[in-house]
């Protein structure tokens, strides 16, 4: 049997015509914790860590959790958000090797993402399409890495305080923020970490310099998949200009998960995109 496994942070409930699942990350204060599944309720998870004042904290998933989500495959592909925010990534080879072990027969490729939401989902159409073509795991596994190269990610974000507060950005970088109606644009850097591109007055200018930063990387219009935090008007906002700039271009747009919806913040959005 072929699985297909992603760790929450790739904003995905269901895949429907494959074995897809995903393996949560937790979020927690001293008080309580929540695990990031279907179950979530991203509305009042945020309004809870905005009314709490005390320290919050993210785990990756545990190696066991890994495991069982593996049990019963004999071909297993995982997505991970980048390993250089997360030791999400680490948790899914420490899996790999253990499973192997266990199931000599067993196949598993562990990919780092370098990214995370709407990057992981790319990696995954891809991985789906791949295995749709009939191909093989040593055929998936020989090509995946390269179009993970050809990916890009930005993010528009009103605050980075969770990204700071947890040391994912520098408290340097986070104080430009959360000033009335600035948004930072970043991307994710070849690393897979967070880099600061612009600092923008308003949704308006958002837009405008995503649409530049998407010209200077030379996008062609190549597939984009977008998550935004509760934020469907930024979002439509996004799509629409984006279509009107490249053209007919295969792009969608989905309501975060819990992992990137507590680090992007409300009003936040990521976006993914092919830059070959
Ligand atoms: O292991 C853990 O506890 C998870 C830590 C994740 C930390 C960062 C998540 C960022 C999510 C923010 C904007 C996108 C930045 C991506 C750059 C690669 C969303």
């Amino acid at each position: 049997m072929v699985k297909i496994i992603a760790d929450s942070a790739c904003d995905l409930k269901d895949y429907p015509g494959i074995g897809f699942e995903t393996v949560p990350l937790t979020l927690s204060t001293e008080e309580r914790t929540y695990v990031d599944d279907k179950s979530l309720n991203l509305h009042e998870m945020l309004d809870y860590f905005y009314s709490h004042h005390g320290k919050s904290s993210t785990a990756c998933p545990s190696t066991q959790a890994w495991l069982d989500a593996f049990e019963g495959a004999d071909e297993v592909y995982v997505v991970t958000i980048t390993s250089g925010l997360s030791g999400t990534y680490n948790s899914a080879c420490v899996a790999r090797d253990q499973y192997i072990e266990n199931h000599p027969e067993a196949k598993v490729c562990v990919v780092d993402s370098l990214s995370t939401g709407p990057g992981e989902v790319l990696i995954i159409e891809k991985i789906v399409e791949l295995k749709n073509a009939g191909k093989t795991f040593e055929e998936v596994s020989s090509v995946i890495n390269g179009y993970r190269d050809k990916l890009r990610l930005f993010f528009g974000l009103r605050s980075l305080h969770n990204l700071a507060q947890n040391g994912r950005v520098s408290k340097i970088v986070a104080s430009a923020v959360g000033i009335m109606n600035i948004r930072i644009l970043g991307t994710a850097s070849k690393e897979g970490t967070i880099e600061p591109v612009a600092k923008c007055r308003g949704e308006k200018k958002l837009i405008e310099t995503i649409v530049s930063e998407f010209k200077k990387i030379g996008f062609k219009g190549g597939k984009i998949r977008i998550c935004h935090v509760e934020n469907e008007v930024l979002s439509t906002a996004i799509v629409t200009k984006l279509k009107e700039e490249f053209g007919k271009i295969d792009i969608k747009s989905i309501l975060s998960g819990g992992l990137c919806g507590f680090y992007a913040e409300r009003g936040g959005i990521i976006i993914g995109c092919e830059c070959s």
